[in-house]
């Protein structure tokens, strides 16, 4: 019996290498852990998670043995920490490898809706380039302000590439950071009410929830566009759907959305959005870093070694 169960929609390169090197059972989702015999669940200690359904207490509890839920991503707000951390189970993330890919996609999400990339590239596909003229003026992007919402890894990668852009750079995290004369604002209505752009860089997770608000959205205003490459539980959705509509803000950049694949069919009907399916860490490259450094901690805690990324 293995000791190791890998669970999620893995890469069938990432799927093979987990049942190589661990022998690992695999499963598509997490509520099929609950079909699997109740010996071979008893003898699973690591699990390799790929996913976003909530792991909490009723998954654990079908694992007596587990002490590792190593997940494949940075964000690890599915997992509930307590509830781990009650059962002596430790948890890995995948940082830093992805850092790049996350903040090239908010900086391609921002551009992609200021410059209209969408609407023109469709407009050159269905031949009105060639019969009608010109795409119409946009807006430029270079040289305005962006705020950061959440001054992490990710959020310092997106600030650093807006230098390039000739953008001020405006923050909020928890507490004021040392930074190359970015401004701080303590609240982030005073952030949204400063910038031009709002770039949302949070942890997911009951703290951080809804922090997006009406009252956020209202702040960033008429000429405001809202990237998000978080998660969509930072975002109160029907306020930001609202204001879309209304056209009381300029539009959005999203690559998370709550209850993701399965968005709200709203964001669709608006032109001004630009959708991506979760995909800022989507890249080959990355993606193998994340799997790897996925695999290195399941190894180090089965060894039992220093694992390499823990969260706890
Ligand atoms: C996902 C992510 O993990 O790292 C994160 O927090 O959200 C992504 O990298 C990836 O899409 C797999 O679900």
């Amino acid at each position: 019996m293995t000791e190791t169960a890998s669970i999620g929609r893995y890469q069938p390169n990432e799927r093979a290498a987990l049942a190589e090197t661990f022998d690992a059972l695999h499963l598509d989702r997490l509520s099929d852990l609950a079909r699997v015999d109740a010996p071979e669940r008893a003898a699973i200690r690591a699990v390799a998670y790929k996913g976003h359904a909530p792991f909490g207490p009723a998954e654990m509890d079908l694992l007596p043995s587990l002490g590792l839920i190593a997940n494949y991503g940075v964000g690890y707000d599915a997992i509930d920490l307590d509830a781990a951390q009650a059962r002596g189970v430790r948890v890995t993330n995948t940082p830093d490898v992805l850092t790049d890919d996350v903040a090239d996609l908010a900086i391609g999400l921002w551009l992609m809706q200021r410059r209209e990339m969408e609407q023109a590239s469709r407009w050159a596909r269905e031949g009105h380039w060639k019969a009608k003229g010109e795409y119409r003026l946009n807006t430029q992007a270079s040289r305005g302000t962006a705020g950061i919402l959440g001054l992490g890894r990710i959020g310092r990668a997106i600030a650093r590439r807006l230098e390039g852009f000739g953008m001020e750079i405006h923050y909020h995290s928890r507490s004021e950071k040392e930074t190359p004369g970015w401004r701080y604002h303590a609240d982030p209505v005073a952030l949204a009410e400063a910038v031009d752009t709002l770039f949302v860089a949070l942890v997911g997770g009951a703290e951080t929830e809804g922090m997006v608000s009406a009252e956020v959205i209202h702040a960033l205003g008429d000429r405001g566009v809202l990237v998000n490459i978080a998660r969509g539980s930072l975002v109160d959705e029907d306020a930001l759907l609202d204001a879309l509509e209304a056209g009381r803000i300029a539009g959005a950049g999203l690559d998370v959305f709550r209850g993701e694949p399965d968005i709200d069919p709203r964001f669709y009907a608006l032109p001004s959005v630009v959708i991506q399916p979760h995909q800022g860490s989507g890249s080959r490259q990355t993606r193998a870093a994340m799997a790897a450094l996925q695999r290195e901690n399941v190894a180090a805690f089965l060894d039992g070694r220093d694992l390499a990324t823990p969260v706890i």
